[in-house]
């Protein structure tokens, strides 16, 4: 069956984006960090008191360079609402909500995932630039929603090194 010239170069055309797509998702995959969000585990969101980490909400050092936070999300707030890292640190967040469903976003960052009240959301970011970065809740959660944020601050190694944060 003949196939019209035009056509053909369309369909080449076509299979050609196709590759390009499929290209782009391996770089972001393999070269950009981009991941999906691991599960971190199940909680009773009635219990965070006594489930740990969430009993102490805050930030851990596990290593070097190596932080963990637990974190809750609750209407309409993020508990603990300050996270204070050195340059250079890989932060593994564990994050789970009190009540209803909230989002986690970090901008300029890779972490971007949903807060379901019984599920644990683990979101693995690297630091590298100093600085103060916003996280916010970007699933709409209630009235206080757009109040709804919490701040890191990424400090220049000495600095953290000067307050015997860090080796
Ligand atoms: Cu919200």
């Amino acid at each position: 069956m003949p196939i019209e010239r035009f056509e053909k170069v369309f369909i080449w055309i076509s299979l050609l984006l196709l590759e390009v797509f499929f290209v782009a998702v391996l770089v972001v995959a393999f070269f950009g960090g981009i991941q999906l969000p691991e599960p971190g585990g199940l909680v009773d969101p009635q219990q965070l008191e006594n489930t740990p980490p969430f009993d102490t909400p805050g930030v851990r050092q596990v290593g070097d360079r190596e932080y963990e936070v637990a974190m809750i999300a609750q209407t309409w707030q993020f508990v603990p609402n300050e996270v204070r890292v050195p340059a250079g640190s890989t932060v593994t967040f564990y994050i789970t909500s009190r009540d209803v469903i909230h989002g986690f976003m970090i901008p300029r960052t890779n972490a971007n995932v949903m807060v379901i009240p019984g599920q644990v959301a683990k979101v693995t970011v690297q630091f590298d630039e100093p600085g103060e970065y916003s996280l916010i809740c970007h699933e709409y959660c209630g009235i206080g929603h757009q109040g709804m944020f919490a701040r890191i601050f990424v400090e220049p190694a000495e600095q953290a090194q000067a307050q015997g944060g860090e080796e």
